[in-house]
């Protein structure tokens, strides 16, 4: 049964963990096409996450800043097609949470192996505030943490497992979030990884 975290921020735990298999095979088939690396920040700090992007927008970090690209800029090419399953789990989540617009313009795959970590950060690249975005979790637990609207806020920590998804709208939409060091520890899926998708909508609703 969902889980209300906060204003708009719903938990399905264990949604996608029936098709946790096919699920996971897909996201192999986007990194087979769009590999894994590691952004740099526009501070000069290059990510712990490796990460790589499907659909119509990709998001990617480098000196210059955050941006979202129509094209790989490793080759120039279109990002890999959001795979159905993605679209089909996606549209569940969105519409079980009681939002009316889905998120399908971008996923994006992270994937965290032992000691990764993504600090404090909001999510504000995106011109549709006011359409959520969907999160599935795969693998290894993580401690996911989660803020206020200020950097200094207190931070709530919440366990993500093997399946989980989350929708993360309204208020929720602008709050500050990360997750911490992942643990050392062994997933029959993924092995010592935790693997994350996350979908946003980029542009503005007509
Ligand atoms: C809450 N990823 O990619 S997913 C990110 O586990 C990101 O890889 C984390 O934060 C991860 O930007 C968290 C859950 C998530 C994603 C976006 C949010 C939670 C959010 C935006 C607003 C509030
Ligand atoms: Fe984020």
């Amino acid at each position: 049964d969902p889980v209300i975290l906060d204003t708009g921020a719903v938990l399905f735990p264990g949604m996608a963990r029936r098709e946790s298999g096919p699920l996971l095979d897909a996201a192999r088939a986007v990194v087979r096409a769009a590999p894994f690396r590691h952004l740099m920040t526009p501070g000069g700090r290059r990510m712990s996450v490796a990460m790589t992007a499907c659909g119509e927008w990709g998001w990617t970090s480098s000196l210059d800043g955050y941006r979202y690209s129509r094209t790989d800029p490793r080759t120039g090419a279109p990002w890999p097609s959001m795979p159905d399953l993605f679209r089909d789990l996606v549209r569940r989540a969105t519409h079980e949470a009681g939002f009316a617009h889905v998120p399908l313009q971008s996923g994006l795959v992270n994937l965290y192996r032992p000691g990764t970590r993504m600090s404090l950060h909001q999510d504000r690249e995106e011109q549709a505030l006011d359409v959520p975005i969907v999160s599935v979790s795969f693998g290894v637990a993580a401690t996911f943490l989660w803020g206020g609207m200020t950097r200094g806020d207190p931070v709530r920590r919440v366990r993500l497992e093997h399946g989980d998804v989350l929708v993360w709208g309204g208020p929720s939409r602008l709050r500050f979030h990360g997750v911490a060091p992942l643990a050392q520890a062994e997933h029959p899926e993924t092995g010592a990884c935790r693997v994350n998708l996350t979908f946003r909508r980029v542009t503005k609703l007509a």
